[in-house]
């Protein structure tokens, strides 16, 4: 996979050269180069924002560095039409350099593959839809990623409209709280997506039974001593019993999910619960509901809401 990172601060990047996706770059699992935006500037300051039109507080990035920092990304790209391209990526044309005719390419394929090799650029902002799990899969089966990193109020809304007329654009946001630029959240995205990459993760087994990849949050996790700080781990762990050890931390999936993301017990897939699985997720929320009314004849400002309308 080829990832390009456009940033003016190339060096809040640098976590990508250590430990997991380091390893990846070395093994050319992964070829990632972060660009200095300000290489695309002209001027003597190497400037990169002006003063909003309509006025406003802060500064706005312009449009020129950003136009030709992203046409070296797409002169780069061969701009293959879909329908001319084979699985094996070679052009296909009524016939071969011999002169005899070269069999027809399913349809279906040929646009598997030019989806893959179109570049998508990603550009993070708290206006955008939420980075999760199901984005890091669908963008960990593409050939190449770009990253575009605000900074300041944000970049002229002219250079997404350019771009989304000439390769897939996503806009996106890694949560509900304000960042000072894109960086952070470009190394949030792609650790995420990297480490689904096939080779990338040294035991992909320990990828299945994770947070948010089947729709539950983890089990608690313990090592050893067996008693530390007067505190046991649970015996059912030390019973040597897998059967026994793989219910109960479906059954802690099950409650912590429930106690803490109910969000995403809402959006399970259809048939992701068996009858044990509903008998414990309606103890777990009716424990919830018990301790719910009786938080609220004390403290009743709690039940008002979400927090965010206030
Ligand atoms: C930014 C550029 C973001 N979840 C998030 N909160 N804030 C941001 C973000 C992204 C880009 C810029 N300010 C200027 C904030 C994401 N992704």
């Amino acid at each position: 996979m080829r990832l390009d990172v456009f940033s003016i601060f190339p060096e809040y990047l640098a976590p990508l050269d250590l430990s997991l996706i380091g390893r990846a770059r070395e093994k050319r699992l992964l070829d990632l180069t972060v660009h200095d935006l300000r290489e695309w500037t002209h001027d003597r300051h190497r400037t990169v924002d002006d003063t909003p039109y309509g006025g406003g507080a802060g500064m706005v990035m312009k449009p020129e560095p950003w136009g030709e920092a992203l046409d070296t990304v797409l002169s780069a790209t061969p701009d293959v039409p879909v329908a001319e391209v084979s699985p094996s990526g070679e052009s296909v044309a009524g016939a071969s350099s011999a002169g005899e005719p070269v069999a027809e390419v399913p349809a279906a394929e040929d646009s598997a593959a030019a989806v893959r090799a179109r570049p998508v650029l990603i550009v993070p902002s708290p206006a955008g839809e939420v980075f999760t799990q199901t984005t890091a899969r669908e963008l960990a089966s593409r050939d190449h990623l770009v990253f575009a990193c605000g900074r300041y109020e944000g970049i002229d809304q002219r250079v997404i409209d350019w771009a989304s007329q000439r390769m897939e654009v996503r806009p996106m946001s890694i949560g509900d709280y304000v960042l000072n630029g894109g960086e952070v959240a470009v190394l949030a995205m792609v650790e995420a997506i990297a480490r689904l990459l096939p080779g990338v993760i040294g035991n992909p087994g320990s990828l299945d039974e994770e947070s948010h990849e089947d729709g539950l949050l983890e089990y608690p996790v313990y090592t050893k001593p067996a008693t530390w700080r007067g505190l046991d781990v649970p015996s059912i762990l030390l019973s040597g019993d897998h059967g026994k050890v793989a219910r109960w931390r479906r059954d802690q999936r099950l409650r912590r999910t429930a106690a803490t993301r109910p969000d995403l017990l809402a959006v399970l897939p259809a048939g992701s619960l068996d009858a044990r699985d509903s008998e414990v997720l309606r103890e777990a929320t009716t424990g919830a509901q018990e301790e719910e009314q009786r938080e609220a004849g004390s403290s009743r400002v709690e039940a008002s809401g979400s927090g965010l309308a206030e």
